[in-house]
């Protein structure tokens, strides 16, 4: 089989007109951070970067090493290059503006540079998460307000998922594709093409000792799951839950399945546990462009309006009939 390079897969793209050199440029530049961030967690006790950092971040959470220095890896190597208008992350709790010395392109660039950062210490799968919009004409200083977007309005989106292998999957609204890195040449090469989601599944991924929290619609519907071929639903499901949104999801988008994080007594007063634009919004891009669906038990996330940039939301998504049926018992109550 003839390998495709990330880069010819992107040269590709743009002679079919699918996205711009600037827009090529960007989602190189973040391939290229993670194959650094790649290295970072690979070296574990050996990089001294396991542990936490002794820093909370914008959320009040702890922030570990990993989370530090994968931010600054991502800034730093976002910076000079011309295609960004500015950066926003979920460490900081204000947008990053690309500096003076640099020229200033079309795009902004959020990400969750370390996502499932509980897992580093354990030695399990951790992951980049990113989304890319197009920066508004005629600003001439980018606010928090410019990133507020709907993820409809997204121009591509992926992750990378540090694993046994590291992998990229991605989207320019063509499709969803993965790209496996190849640790001997230092570049990522095309392993699936056009992926798509089982419409239908038996696996469900959430994090059930919350269950007691949920609000009645989602007890409802696990509680019918529970009941297996004896209950309404007539058939077994099996439940799987990594802990890293990232290596969830990548399960749904290699075999089909469900990733749940619902509204719960707990995260009620944040509005969910997921942030909408660097959890929330990438990855319903990169499902639906699979096939699946992604709400927040309402409605479509990608046409929720933003409200702020550390928003949070209750997610849904993965393979599309199950994403409708919980979406309709929480709809009916
Ligand atoms: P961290 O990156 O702060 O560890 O959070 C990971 C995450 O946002 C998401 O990737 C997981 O699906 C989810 O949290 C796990 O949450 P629980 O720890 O509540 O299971």
């Amino acid at each position: 089989m003839k390998s495709i390079s990330l880069i010819q897969f992107l040269i590709e793209a743009r002679r079919k007109g699918q996205l711009n050199a600037e827009l090529s440029l960007l989602i190189e530049v973040v391939a290229r951070a993670c194959k650094r961030i790649a290295v970072a967690t690979g070296k574990g006790a050996l990089g001294d970067v396991l542990g936490g950092a002794g820093t909370d971040n914008v959320q009040g959470e702890h922030q570990k090493k990993l989370d530090v220095i994968s931010n600054e890896i991502l800034l730093e190597a976002n910076a000079w290059g011309g295609h960004l208008a500015a950066c926003a992350s979920e460490e900081m709790e204000d947008p990053q503006p690309i500096p003076d010395a640099y020229p200033k392109g079309h795009h902004l660039l959020l990400f969750d540079p370390l996502d499932g950062s509980s897992n580093i210490d354990i030695n399990v799968s951790v992951g980049t998460i990113f989304s890319v919009l197009r920066c508004p004409d005629g600003i001439s200083q980018v606010d928090a307000e410019h990133f507020l977007q709907p993820g409809v309005e997204q121009l591509a989106a992926g992750y990378v998922l540090y694993g046994p292998r590291t992998l990229l999957v991605l989207t320019f609204g063509h499709g969803t594709h993965e790209f496996t890195l190849d640790r001997e040449i230092g570049s990522f090469i095309l392993t699936r093409r056009d992926i798509r989601i089982p419409e239908e599944t038996a696996e469900f991924a959430i994090n059930m000792s919350n269950q007691r929290h949920w609000q009645p619609p989602m007890k409802r519907y696990i509680h019918e799951l529970l009941e297996g071929s004896e209950g309404p639903r007539g058939k077994d499901f099996n439940m799987r839950w990594v802990a890293a949104m990232v290596a969830d999801v990548h399960r749904i988008l290699t075999r089909g399945g469900v990733f749940y994080y619902p509204l719960d007594t707990k995260n009620q007063a944040q509005g969910g546990k997921l942030r909408l634009l660097y959890e929330a919004n990438p990855m319903a891009f990169l499902v639906e462009q699979a096939g699946g669906a992604a709400t927040d038990g309402h409605q479509r996330i990608m046409e929720l309006q933003p409200t702020g940039l550390h928003q949070r939301i209750p997610v849904f998504l993965g393979s599309r009939e199950e994403i409708e049926l919980v979406t309709r018992y929480h709809q009916q109550d």
